[in-house]
């Protein structure tokens, strides 16, 4: 199929997302369309059956707000056009789906059809989509798109509720990893390990976009308990508006020297099987990609019992389960776990296991192209 996919092309789950689907799709003889503002931070360019084609806004000293919705509208028709496109995919509902929507009904007024597919991430329903003014929009382009998936059950009945949508079927389709590329390779955390931390220290790791969402402040709490009890270091990985107060409650706790700031990384595939455990102390996740990109290099998590998270990890097997904000309970579980070279091998084995078995990339891949065919072959009947 020839499938054009729009997401938001930096840093975040939603991105990575629509991204690795796209390099999977490619890679199985679809043909690939990124059409985003940038080229999406995991493509390297110089891969086959993927093509990029940048939105370009243009401005004017009468544009306070340069419109990029409509560019990216104008651009998704053209490429649908000129490409013969069958679907556009968008990944995050706002503005995509509605982008997707007038590029559909300018393809359509010229006799071609241009079915699009919404998938929901989270916070566009979560946060964005709520607030009130963009709440009309974001249901129109819900209910408008010809197909509409959510990556968890959790985000699915959300939808329902939020914008009370019963009329349109939304497919839960869960996020995926590459299980040959986030794996632990032993000969690679031995060469790389002892420049985050010494043999005798644990190693904990964050991965996120340290948005106040992810409580990266909790992440800090949590370690300079864990660094009290038992020698040990931290790697943040990622970037956003709390990395300096992070920065400073490290500071307060004196952590700093035990902590590795390593901001934004491209391969993380490499960074997380080095580590003993992942924290996700989130207030919020509509699924946990960075918990499950570990769970697949056989890091277990600490997490919160929130949104989609439970569909990952099941309490006391594959991870560790709390409530938001219980900091002393992921504190005196992180301490013991890492204490127990037995119980944290057996859940870093569970861990690796539940990504291989559910959430592999072959076997959530065909679900999107079964799901592809479905919508397609009925936008073709009407
Ligand atoms: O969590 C964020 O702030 C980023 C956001 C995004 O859209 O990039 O993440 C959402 O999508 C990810 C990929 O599907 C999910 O793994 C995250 O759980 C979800 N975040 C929230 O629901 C807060």
């Amino acid at each position: 199929m020839k499938i054009g996919i729009t997401c938001y092309p930096t840093y975040g789950g939603s991105g990575v997302v629509a991204t690795e689907l796209g390099i999977e799709l490619a890679a199985r003889g679809h043909d690939i369309h990124f059409i985003t503002s940038s080229q999406p931070f995991r493509l390297t360019g110089r891969e086959a059956n993927i093509h990029f084609h940048e939105v370009s806004v243009s401005t004017y000293p009468l544009f306070e707000y340069p419109p990029y919705d409509l560019a990216l509208a104008t651009r998704m028709a053209e490429v649908a056009e000129f490409y013969s496109l069958d679907l556009l995919h968008v990944h995050y509902a706002i503005p995509h789906s509605v982008s997707a929507l007038l590029a559909r009904q300018m393809l359509s007024s010229r006799g071609r059809t241009l079915p699009f597919i919404t998938t929901l991430h989270g916070t566009d329903i979560t946060l964005v989509g709520l607030d009130h003014s963009y709440l009309p929009i974001t249901r129109f382009g819900i209910v408008q798109s010809n197909g509409v998936t959510a990556i968890s059950n959790h985000l699915r009945d959300r939808t329902r509720e939020a914008f009370d949508i019963t009329a349109s079927e939304i497919e839960v389709i869960h996020n995926f990893v590459n299980c040959d590329d986030y794996v632990r390779k032993p000969d690679l955390v031995a060469a790389m390990r002892p420049r985050f931390a010494a043999e005798e220290e644990r190693l904990l790791v964050h991965l996120s976009n340290f948005r106040p969402v992810k409580r990266v402040h909790d992440v800090i709490e949590v370690f300079a308990r864990v660094a009290q009890a038992l020698p040990a270091r931290l790697m943040l990985i990622g970037d956003g508006p709390d990395r300096s107060t992070a920065e400073q409650l490290a500071l307060r706790h004196k952590v700093q020297d035990r902590i590795h700031f390593l901001g934004k990384q491209d391969n993380v595939n490499e960074l997380l099987p080095l580590a003993d455990l992942m924290l996700m102390p989130s207030e919020m996740e509509s699924f946990g990609l960075a918990a499950l990109e570990a769970m697949a290099c056989s890091v277990p998590t600490i997490g919160t019992r929130v949104g989609g998270v439970p569909e990952l990890i099941d309490d006391k097997v594959n991870g560790l389960l709390f409530e938001v904000g219980d900091i002393e309970g992921m504190s005196n579980a992180a301490i013991d776990l890492l204490r127990d070279e037995s119980r944290l091998q057996a859940m870093s084995v569970a861990a690796r296991k539940t990504a291989q078995d559910r959430f592999c990339s072959s076997r959530i891949i065909p679900l999107y192209e079964g799901y592809y065919e479905r919508v397609v072959a009925r936008s073709l009947e009407k």
